[in-house]
């Protein structure tokens, strides 16, 4: 299929369109001032990432901004979901800031608005500043502090003029996958920096939720990502490790800023390693917010494995159809999602899909990038997103990752998640056929 199949009005008033992005991914890093990070600390060490890629140039969005903004407006999308590079805005992640840096983040969201483009940042996607990393990054409860100053400094400057804001993209990554499976960085394999790492950044979110009230800002949401765990079997061992899989992955955050706890089945493994006093840091966590955001992208299979430590299991290969990531398409589990959320925790609260999308093998062909899986996926997301409406869910957004394939972290340039296919050698931007499809549906 070719088109997509769904049609503005078959969403309510006021739902937003969007393609999101995030700094380090897009921007290039090393122009502009920016400040050494973790990831291009991880990225200069053998093994963590394909070819050892990182994100010095990237797409060159530094610089290209503007082209990269028309392409947002051509589409018809009504929002643009970004991220400000802490490293940029404070290259030692505290103390004096970078002139360059904020006024790209100026420039930036006046040129959105000029071009009708709803600004929704999130201020943190992962590029901590290096020297906050040598002081133990999100192990260090202080990182509390250093990122509720960030927050007032780069909202301080922009924030009258953005339309919607989270402080940290995906906690469960900068957690998780960043300090448990070592996968990202800063890449260590530690369940007591885990467990340090997945309370701080609920306690830093928290901090910049607050940061950005006292600047009189609203419309604040928290953005987290979501997999649907199906046990690898029948057993009530797989049960069990396909609950404790969603116990982490899914319900960890979300219990600690909308129900003032964390799921008992996930302390049974962390809580011997969890920081001092961590019980009384809720109120601050909890801090309200207007909106929530859910990333997703797959379900994952999980097998019980009894001879290994907490948690006890390890992923395995499921039978859907995957996309370049491996990843299983599988669009019930969004419904899923949106539903659960809206039920089990019952906040009332508007959520966005603030990132949806896949990595595909795209090529240039006579100046034209077929990609009809994409097209596929976004027409079979969009219709569980349509179900979950129908079902009562108050769904107010879809933000597709990604605007233009970019740096995709530990496997470097090859991953192609974009509307727009950009080659690296060049730096040449082509629209594909999902980003044609995409104009003709929004602007019908
Ligand atoms: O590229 C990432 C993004 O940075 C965060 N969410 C998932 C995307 C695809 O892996």
């Amino acid at each position: 299929m070719s088109s997509l199949t769904f049609a503005r009005s078959a969403f309510p008033d006021g739902f937003t369109f969007g393609a999101a992005t995030s700094a380090y991914q897009i921007e290039g890093h090393a122009h502009g001032g920016a400040g050494p990070t973790h990831w291009d600390s991880f990225a200069a060490t053998p093994g963590n990432v394909v070819r050892a890629e990182d994100g010095a140039r990237a797409c060159d969005h530094y610089h290209r901004w503007e082209s990269d903004l028309d392409l947002i407006r051509d589409a018809g999308f009504d929002s643009y979901r970004f991220s400000t590079s802490w490293a940029r805005v404070l290259p030692e992640g505290r103390g004096a800031p970078n002139p360059e840096g904020l006024d790209f983040y100026d420039r930036l969201v006046d040129g959105m608005l000029e071009r009708g483009i709803k600004p929704f940042a999130t201020l943190y996607h992962w590029e901590l500043p290096q020297p906050l990393a040598d002081l133990g990054g999100w192990r260090n409860r202080d990182i509390a502090d250093w990122f509720a100053d960030f927050t007032t400094l780069i909202m301080g400057r922009i924030g009258d003029r953005v339309h919607a804001a989270a402080p940290i993209n995906e906690p469960w990554c900068v957690g998780w996958l960043s300090h448990f499976m070592g996968l990202h960085a800063p890449g260590l394999r530690d369940i007591r920096a885990t467990a340090r790492a997945m309370h701080h950044v609920l306690l830093a979110h928290g901090r910049s939720i607050q940061a950005m009230r006292a600047l009189g800002m609203d419309n604040l949401g928290a953005v987290m990502n979501f997999e649907y765990p199906f046990p690898a079997d029948d057993s009530p061992e797989a049960a069990q490790a396909a609950r404790t899989y969603d116990g982490y992955y899914n319900r960890w955050f979300l219990s600690g800023v909308l129900k003032k706890g964390y799921p008992a089945d996930v302390l049974a493994g962390l809580g011997p390693h969890m920081p001092t006093g961590w019980q009384d840091d809720f109120d601050t966590i909890a801090t309200p917010v207007d909106w929530l955001g859910v990333n997703y992208y797959t379900c994952k299979r999980i097998a019980p494995r009894p001879d290994q430590p907490w948690p006890h299991l390890e992923e395995v290969p499921g039978p859907l159809p995957k996309t370049a990531m491996d990843w299983e398409i599988y669009p019930d589990g969004l419904h899923h999602f949106l539903t659960w959320i809206h039920r089990e925790f019952d906040s009332g609260l508007p959520i966005y899909v603030t990132e949806n999308g896949m990595a595909s093998y795209d090529e240039l062909q006579d100046g034209a990038v077929p990609d009809p899986a994409r097209i596929d996926y976004l027409n079979s997301h969009l219709g569980a997103v349509q179900r979950a409406i129908a079902d009562g869910v108050p769904v107010a957004g879809y933000f597709i990752w990604s605007l233009m394939d970019n740096y995709e972290w530990a496997l470097g340039y090859e991953k192609r998640f974009g509307l727009v296919h950009v080659d690296f050698d060049t730096l040449e931007r082509t629209p594909k056929a999902s980003w044609h499809a995409l104009a003709k549906a929004l602007r019908a």
